[in-house]
């Protein structure tokens, strides 16, 4: 495809290269992140997940021998020989990633054709399909992750997938290829060292993890150009910062988009929401956020509403929100056509619809029955749509759900030669499918940011790398089987290594009947997820909280109280994750490389560095193992002290989702209140788990966008534990933002004091020895040094 290496120049930091047949281009986008590139779908290098100029200068090195051209950085030497073969290997000369030179071999299926074939259906082998495909070398010992919400487990070596966003309504399992994202980015994990690849091509394309053959992985599309990313680690950490400095990292959102969220398809007239809202109220069950479903609108027309069952929104909204809830609203991309309805009509008179290869607007099917598809690739159907959004936010909607956005059509898919813009490039659907919800959720994000001014709710199906900029991401129509749960953990911690840090599941599962049990176990995991939504298909069961029995209620309170306990520590990870591009839901393996028993733990994650996770995901389920990393540990109900690298048996009745905290934390925590903002916090709670450790705690206004310019707080804990003694220190390191803390209440756990001295001056505290042992007291907000003995 390339031939032998003719010449090459370096241009700041890109290399390029002349082959005999095609050119080849290197760029340093910094040490540890390497683009190869060559041009086949156009000249030009251009990415929809990546905005901006990233290349930083740095030291590059760059010398040609006989046989490659040898590129050297601080952090990887990178080789290029004849064809365009690319190694890549770490500064101690160790070989991280290398193009594969070995015979292309499948694995062996024997009969006559597929069963498939044998009874009628097509196959389809879309390898043959590749124009572009680059193979690498897989030595045996891989561990692969990411790639967006693919179904199975964690681990993907000797999986297939592809990247073409579906929505499939049959029940998600492990011989789905592709679902509603296409991310395509991964993390290989070999001998403790990790590196990322990022394949940056929006047509289909597929990622064979050794499943072909175990001497080989390989990544390829069927058009467009050659344009990967090799983002060097080692720490996987890292990686996801690197990976998340090109693709932008998940904006730290409202805080109340943290609380609990009650969906239903759909709550479809006033007195029904207003029935649901005085409910959680009533029963004491703490929720910040109502959905609308499709029904809400006048024949499912967008930015409509059917006026006999919502008379008034606005009022309506008005009331929600003395009762400190927000509304949500869905709007599908699916245009009715229809003569005489406003967005039908400019979407004509402007050209703002895709259309078919003669310019005419493409008609396909979904819920409002014929219906155009905005061409959101288009820079004026983007201001148009983000314009649009001002209809729901002056009705007092406070946050926008982006569904069908695959995009989804009812008659069969759409034709590979339905047009779009793109931005002036004038493409078809082969290159836009894949982007087509990350370009609607860009417009929506940017209206809704322009008419509140705060930072933009907007949830989405369908994503492409770089979505996480712009919106949250559900995982689509799960169902309400024990296995969708389980699968759920691999998926959210996947999705977050995909950049994706702020997602969730529907609790309770999507389509089926939900039972009394599953949703009980369901709302332990959800209590966790970033984004923390019960949502339930028309004609299933009802699902609420209450919906079943008293017991099930009491667990949903149990752990959605506990949620809001924790959203002080959930906001700082957010925060955390705007900075480092770390997920909230984390596999262990993020903090625990070194630990090759933490690599393949589908059952178990941390929630933040601190905190570890081991649901039960099994009906019936009386006690389940937890392995424990390396450390100190303590069981959250119990308090029990236990040491890790091992695996422990823990008894788990319905009510008890095993929690367990690493010692030396520090977490931060508020009484639970109804919803976000029902009452000040001026009363930070630190509970404090024995050991080494420091903490930093974030806070700002919760709303809008003046952290950016500083206006935050950032208080640093930080402690020293012995036997005898334990020493805190609280230090106010940025202080712009003016806080409305007037005192921190500590709870050290595990330890009784007979004396506590805030600098240096003896104050009153309490003991506890009911539950467990501990001892509480107050300080001010300030800064100060505690000694506790
Ligand atoms: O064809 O709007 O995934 O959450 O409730 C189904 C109705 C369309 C699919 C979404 C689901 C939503 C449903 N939608």
């Amino acid at each position: 495809m390339f031939g032998k290496i003719k010449s090459f120049e370096r241009l700041g930091n890109k290399i390029k290269i002349s082959f005999e047949k095609r050119i080849g281009e290197i760029e340093v986008i910094s040490p540890y992140i390497i683009n190869v590139f060559a041009a086949f779908k156009r000249e030009e290098h251009f990415s929809r997940a990546i905005e901006g100029e990233k290349a930083q200068s740095c030291d590059i090195k760059v010398t040609g021998y006989e046989d490659r051209i040898e590129i050297h950085t601080e952090a990887v030497k990178v080789l290029v020989y004849d064809n365009f073969k690319v190694d890549f290997f770490d500064v101690n000369g160790i070989a991280l990633c290398e193009d594969y030179r070995g015979i292309r071999e499948s694995f062996i299926r024997r009969g006559n054709g597929s069963i498939g074939e044998g009874e009628g259906h097509k196959t389809e082998n879309n390898y043959d399909l590749h124009k572009i495909e680059v193979i690498k070398t897989m030595k045996g010992n891989e561990y692969f992750y990411g790639f967006g919400d693919k179904t199975g487990p964690l681990n993907k070596k000797g999986y297939q997938y592809e990247m073409w966003n579906t929505d499939d309504p049959s029940p998600h399992v492990e011989s789905h290829k592709a679902l509603y994202k296409s991310i395509p980015f991964f993390i290989t994990l070999r001998e403790k060292q990790a590196f990322g690849i990022f394949f940056d091509n929006t047509f289909k394309s597929n990622f064979d993890m050794g499943k072909e053959n175990s001497n080989y992985y390989y990544f390829g599309a069927n058009d467009g150009n050659l344009d990967y990313y090799f983002i060097a680690g080692p720490k996987i950490t890292n990686i996801l910062d690197r990976y998340t400095y090109l693709t932008g990292k998940t904006p730290l959102p409202q805080k109340w988009t943290l609380g609990y969220q009650q969906c239903r398809w759909s709550y479809a007239s006033e007195n029904r929401v207003m029935e649901i809202a005085e409910n959680f109220r009533k029963k004491d069950i703490p929720c910040d956020v109502l959905y609308l479903d499709i029904d809400y609108m006048d024949g499912y027309r967008v930015f409509t509403w059917d006026k006999e069952k919502f008379e008034d929104p606005k009022l309506m909204i008005k009331k929600l929100k003395e009762m400190g809830f927000k509304l949500v609203t869905i709007i599908d991309p699916g245009v009715k056509k229809d003569k005489g309805y406003s967005i039908y009509d400019q979407g004509i008179k402007n050209n703002y619809f895709a259309t078919d290869k003669d310019g005419i607007p493409y008609v396909n099917e979904v819920w409002p029955g014929d219906s155009l598809y905005p061409d959101y690739s288009k820079p004026e159907v983007r201001t148009w749509w983000s314009e649009n959004q001002k209809i729901m936010m002056d009705a007092g909607v406070e946050g926008i759900w982006n569904d069908m956005n695959e995009p989804a059509s009812f008659r069969g898919p759409l034709p590979d030669d339905v047009m779009f813009n793109n931005d002036g490039r004038l493409s078809d659907h082969t290159e836009i499918h894949n982007v087509y919800g990350h370009l609607m959720s860009m417009a929506t994000f940017e209206g809704i940011k322009k008419y509140t001014g705060k930072r933009p709710f907007v949830i989405t199906r369908a994503c492409y790398a770089g979505t996480q900029k712009y919106a949250t991401a559900w995982t689509g129509d799960n169902q309400s089987f024990w296995q969708h749960l389980r699968m759920s953990l691999p998926m959210l911690m996947n999705l977050g290594i995909s950049g994706i840090t702020f997602c969730g599941t529907d609790v309770g599962g999507f389509s089926s009947d939900c039972t009394a049990e599953l949703l009980s176990r369901w709302v332990q995991v959800g209590c966790f997820t970033p984004l923390f939504r019960n949502h339930s298909a028309m004609h299933t069961r009802d699902q609420e909280p209450w919906a079943f029995d008293k017991v099930t209620e009491e667990i949903n309170r149990k752990y959605i109280k506990l949620r809001y306990k924790l959203l002080p520590y959930l906001y700082d990870l957010m925060w955390v994750s705007e900075n480092a591009g770390l997920p909230v839901m984390r596999a262990l393996m993020l903090h625990y490389q070194q630990d090759e028993k933490t690599y393949e733990i589908n059952d178990e994650f941390m929630f933040g560095e601190n905190i570890l996770v081991a649901p039960v995901v099994q009906q019936g389920q009386k006690a389940r193992t937890v392995y424990l990393p390396k450390g100190t540990w303590i069981d959250y109900w119990t308090k029990e002290v236990i040491e890790g690298e091992k695996y422990i048996l823990r008894e788990t009745p319905l009510d008890v989702c095993p929690i367990f905290i690493k010692a030396g934390s520090i977490i931060p925590s508020y009484e639970p209140q109804s919803y976000v903002g029902e009452a000040q916090n001026k009363n930070l709670i630190l509970d404090v788990y024995l050991g080494k450790g420091k903490y930093v705690h974030y806070g700002d206004d919760g709303e809008s966008f003046k952290y950016k310019d500083g206006e935050y707080n950032l208080y640093e804990f930080t402690m020293e534990a012995s036997q005898e003694a334990v020493v805190l220190n609280i230090d106010n390191v940025h202080n712009n933002y003016k806080t409305t803390y007037e005192r921190f209440t500590f709870n050290i756990n595990n330890f009784i004091a007979r004396e506590i001295l805030v600098d240096g001056k003896a104050i009153d505290f309490n003991i506890n020895k009911d539950e467990f042992e501990k001892t509480t007291f107050v300080v001010l907000a300030k800064n100060s040094k505690i000694l506790i003995r």
